[in-house]
């Protein structure tokens, strides 16, 4: 696997915060005069987008566990050869709101789905790693009437507590088994706070590239 220092992620559960701080660690770098992609997963580009739509509908007979994962990594197949790449090859610097983290969180630790496969759809078809990771944690019930709040629940958010509770341990164990990649926020803070300490990790992420 490669690192790419300029490959920022998002992480989290639901209503989180991450939307919002992204839009602030854009600001910090393009303050600093750099070319910034915002993207998201699952998506990012036209055909990943269409995939996203099949993954979060509930209008149609949900998809296996396998196909659950498989749609994920073929849409960030698409997101990764089709923009990040590309992004990172001009010298831009790469914002995404969630990447392969979230198959390990969701598909792994919500699922029960097998780890060593999605360590291997990683290497094989997505092949970089983030050079930091923001890992937004808070409690479930927090965030999941924050994100109700603001929108009805799609298929993804119509899971119970449980599902949610295992998705949470499993952000925070790969959190905790790669300290120098992640950082943990505590984002049942008031918002302000969340965002002074995601634009302090970024700051002091790229001082240390220099
Ligand atoms: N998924 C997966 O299963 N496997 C994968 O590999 C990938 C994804 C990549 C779509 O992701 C779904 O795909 C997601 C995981 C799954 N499933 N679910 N459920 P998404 O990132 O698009 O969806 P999301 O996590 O549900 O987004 P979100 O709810 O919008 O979360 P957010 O971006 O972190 O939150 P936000 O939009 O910034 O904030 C939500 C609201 O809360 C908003 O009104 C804010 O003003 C409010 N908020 C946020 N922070 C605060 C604080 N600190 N205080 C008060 N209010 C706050």
């Amino acid at each position: 696997m490669r690192v790419e220092p300029r490959l920022v992620t998002l992480e989290g559960g639901e209503g989180a915060g991450k939307s919002t701080v992204l839009a602030a660690l854009r600001a910090i770098l393009e303050d600093g005069g750099r070319e910034v992609v915002s993207t998201r997963e699952p998506g990012g580009t036209p055909l990943a987008e269409q995939i996203r739509g099949l993954l979060l509908d509930q209008s149609h007979e949900p998809p296996t566990a396998e196909a659950e994962l498989l749609l994920m990594f073929a849409a960030r197949a698409q997101h990764v050869g089709g923009s990040v790449l590309p992004a990172l090859a001009r010298g831009a610097w790469v914002l995404s709101d969630r990447f392969t983290d979230a198959s390990y969180a969701y598909q792994g630790a919500g699922r029960g789905g097998d780890a060593g496969l999605i360590g291997l759809l990683e290497e094989r078809v997505v092949g970089i790693v983030p050079g930091l990771t923001l890992l937004l944690d808070v409690p479930v019930e927090v965030g999941l009437a924050r994100a109700l709040k603001r929108a009805e629940a799609d298929r993804i958010e119509s899971e119970a507590a449980e599902f949610f509770e295992r998705v949470r341990s499993g952000y925070l164990a790969r959190a905790r088994a790669e300290p120098g990649r992640f950082r943990i926020i505590d984002a049942s803070l008031p918002l302000e706070e969340v965002r002074g300490q995601a634009v302090e990790a970024l700051q002091s992420y790229i001082g240390g590239l220099a």
